[in-house]
């Protein structure tokens, strides 16, 4: 039986397990859960995952890895190479640390600014199987949170060549996928902010960030 990895390409956190995926190059099948129609929230899906969230990988002895926390800390322990997770005691906590930071500060941010404002997403301001209705003043407070988070970043990579230190890691795929997320509450970082413009443009030449 082979892995399985549930998807949905429009959507950024299973884009972050998919970066995650090429970068180790760890064989998998995929199966596109359309969010668009709301098959998360059906009964098929539900068995697989009851959080009614992509992404998922489900694993050969019928494991089911149901987001990028655990996606990741599997990976990296059972296909070490390329390692995305540090090497030293030291690294491995900057790499934890910024990811965390960027997901908190960054990812959530955009994700409080856009459920709790876009018309589509009225009643679903959280995702689950629980329905929450949305807050405006959230949606306020999450565009001037992503501002923030952005300046800090910028600051963050004025100083680093990469977001966790000197190497490529988990926390620079996060930081991607936030970055290129900020298109859906119209904000584009790599025009106003130079040192996200050069990591951006240097993280392109990875084949990995076109999956
Ligand atoms: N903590 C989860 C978050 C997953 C998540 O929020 N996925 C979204 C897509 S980006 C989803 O499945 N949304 C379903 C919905 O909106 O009902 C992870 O990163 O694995």
């Amino acid at each position: 039986m082979a892995i399985i990895f549930y998807d949905f390409p429009m959507a950024p956190s299973p884009r972050r397990a998919r970066i995650l995926l090429a970068e180790k190059g760890i064989p998998h099948e995929v199966v596109i859960v359309d969010l668009a129609s709301g098959e998360q929230r059906g009964p098929a899906f539900t068995a697989i995952n009851p959080r009614q969230t992509v992404p998922v990988l489900a694993l050969e002895d019928g494991t089911m890895l149901t987001d990028n926390a655990g996606i990741a800390a599997w990976a990296e322990a059972a296909f070490p190479n390329p390692s995305l997770m540090g090497s030293t005691p030291v690294e491995k906590a900057m790499i934890a640390s910024w990811n965390a930071r960027i997901e908190g500060e960054g990812f959530l941010a955009i994700a409080e600014a856009m459920r709790n404002s876009a018309p589509g997403m009225k009643g679903r301001a959280l995702t689950g199987p629980v329905d929450y209705e949305q807050i405006p003043e959230l949606a306020e407070r999450g565009r001037a949170r992503f501002a923030a988070f952005i300046d800090m970043l910028d600051a963050r990579l004025g100083e680093s060549r990469h977001v966790a230190g000197e190497h490529f890691s988990l926390a620079d795929i996060t930081a991607v996928v936030a970055v290129d997320f900020a298109r859906v509450i119209r904000v584009k970082p790599v025009e106003t902010h130079a040192n996200i413009a050069r990591w951006r443009a240097e993280m392109a030449q990875r084949p990995s960030m076109a999956v």
